[in-house]
C-alpha cells in the first residue's frame, strides 16, 4: 500500500510511528511493493540560529522514526549534552532560549554545509534521513518545498511598552520563548508565494493508495504544507481517500498551542472546525469519543464520514490502532 502522510513534528511524528507499527501486521500480496509511507514534513517552522538551518518538523520526524527522539518532550535528542550551547551561552551567541543539544548540533552542521554547497533541502533530508534509516523502513521524508518558508508571528506592544506598534517575530520565538502565551494578530508564512512543491510532494499525493491528514497542528503544521502553492489543489484532485485524525479533543488541543494558533485565524478550537479547514478535499474525519455527532452536539459537514474511536496516542500501539481505524475508514470510502 501507497499512502502519503502531511506532517508537523510531534504529533505529526508519533502518528507516523502507529502507522508503521500497524503496517507491520498488514499483508503485503503476493508479488506486490512492500507498503510505502511518503511523509511530507512542514518546513515553515525552520529557523537559522547561531548560523544553523535548523528544521524542526523534519528533526522531530527523523529522530522519531529513527529511534533516536527524546520521548519526553518529542523534539531533540534522547541522551543529550549541552557543551556547545553552554559555551555559546558564555560567548554571548543568543537566543539561549532555543536548547540544541550537542548531537543536534551534529545535524544543523551537516544540513548546512550541504545547503551552503547548494544542495537543495530535499537532498539534504535525504541524506540526513539516511543516517536514521529512513529508507529501510519504508519510509520516504520530503520537506514540503525546497524553498525557504518560515512562519512568522505578528504580536501586540509588550505591556511594558504599550506604545511600540505591533511587531513580527519567528514563530519559534513566539512559540518556545512566549509560550504562544502573547496573542498572535497574524500568522504569516513568509516566502510562501514563492515556494515550488519539493521534488516528489505532488506525485506522492497524486499517486497515493490513501492519503492520511496526523493530528498535527492544522494551522501552523498541515496548514503550511497546504499553502505551498499546487498542493491544495493535489489535494481537492487525489484519486486517494483523504482521511484525518483530529488534533482536538472535547474542544482543547491534547498538548502544545494549537488553540492559540486557531484563535489567531479565527477559527474555533473544536473538532467540526477544524474539519472545516480541510473541507474542500477531506473525506474521512478520526474524531474521539467526547466528539461523536451521534452522542454529543459535535456537527459536522454533510457527507463527511465521522467515526469517533479513542483518540489518545498514549503509546505506540494505542496509535496503531489509530492508524489502523484511519485506513479502515479509508477503505470505507474507496
Ligand atoms: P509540532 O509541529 O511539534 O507542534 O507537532 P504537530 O503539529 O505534528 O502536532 C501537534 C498537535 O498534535 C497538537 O495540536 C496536539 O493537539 C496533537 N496531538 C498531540 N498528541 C496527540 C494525541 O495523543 N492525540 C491526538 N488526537 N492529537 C494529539
Ligand atoms: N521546543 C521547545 O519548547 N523548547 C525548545 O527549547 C526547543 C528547541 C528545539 C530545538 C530543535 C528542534 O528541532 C526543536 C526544538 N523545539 C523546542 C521544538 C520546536 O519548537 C517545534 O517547532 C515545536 O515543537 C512546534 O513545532
Ligand atoms: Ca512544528
Amino acid at each position: 500500500m501507497r499512502i502519503t502522510a502531511l506532517a508537523g513534528g510531534i504529533g505529526g511524528a508519533r502518528f507516523v510511528r502507529g502507522l508503521l507499527r500497524h503496517l507491520e501486521t498488514v499483508p503485503v500480496a503476493p508479488g506486490a511493493e512492500p507498503h510505502r509511507v511518503t511523509v511530507i514534513g512542514n518546513t515553515a517552522d525552520d529557523v537559522t540560529m547561531h548560523g544553523l538551518r535548523v528544521c524542526p518538523d523534519l528533526d522531530t520526524l527523523m529522530y522519531t522514526l529513527g529511534g533516536g527522539v527524546h520521548e519526553g518532550q518529542g523534539w531533540g535528542r534522547v541522551d543529550e549534552t549541552f557543551s556547545v550551547a553552554a559555551e555559546l551561552k558564555e560567548l554571548g551567541s543568543e537566543p539561549s532560549w532555543f536548547t540544541l543539544g550537542d548531537k543536534d548540533f551534529a545535524t544543523h552542521i551537516v544540513r548546512t554545509r550541504m545547503l551552503n554547497h547548494g544542495y537543495p533541502l530535499s537532498r539534504v533530508t535525504a541524506a540526513l534521513a539516511e543516517r536514521w534509516k529512513l529508507p529501510e523502513l519504508g519510509v520516504e521524508l520530503l520537506p514540503m518545498t525546497d524553498d525557504p518558508v518560515e512562519t512568522h508571528v505578528v504580536v501586540g506592544p509588550p505591556d511594558d511598552h504599550p506604545d511600540d506598534g505591533p511587531r513580527a517575530v519567528h514563530f519559534q520565538e513566539w512559540w518556545v520563548r512566549m509560550h504562544a502565551a502573547v496573542p498572535a494578530r497574524k500568522i504569516l508564512a513568509v516566502g510562501i508565494d514563492k515556494a515550488e512543491p519539493a521534488p516528489g510532494v505532488l506525485a506522492a499525493i497524486r499517486d497515493a493508495d490513501v492519503v492520511l491528514l496526523p493530528p498535527s497542528n492544522p494551522v501552523v503544521s498541515i496548514g503550511m504544507v497546504l499553502a505551498v502553492p499546487g498542493v491544495r489543489e493535489a489535494m481537492r484532485g487525489t484519486r486517494a481517500p483523504v482521511v484525518g485524525v483530529s488534533p482536538i479533543i472535547g474542544g482543547s488541543p491534547v498538548r502544545g498551542m494549537a488553540d492559540a494558533c486557531l484563535t489567531a485565524i479565527g477559527v474555533e478550537t473544536s473538532a467540526p472546525a477544524v474539519a472545516g479547514l480541510y473541507a474542500d478535499f477531506l473525506r474521512g474525519w478520526l474524531v474521539a469519543p467526547e466528539d461523536d455527532p451521534r452522542t454529543t452536539p459535535a456537527r459536522y459537514a454533510a457527507g463527511l464520514s465521522v467515526r469517533a474511536v479513542p483518540l489518545l496516542m498514549s503509546d505506540v500501539d494505542a496509535t496503531a490502532e489509530i492508524a489502523r481505524q484511519a485506513l479502515e475508514l479509508a477503505e470505507s470510502l474507496r
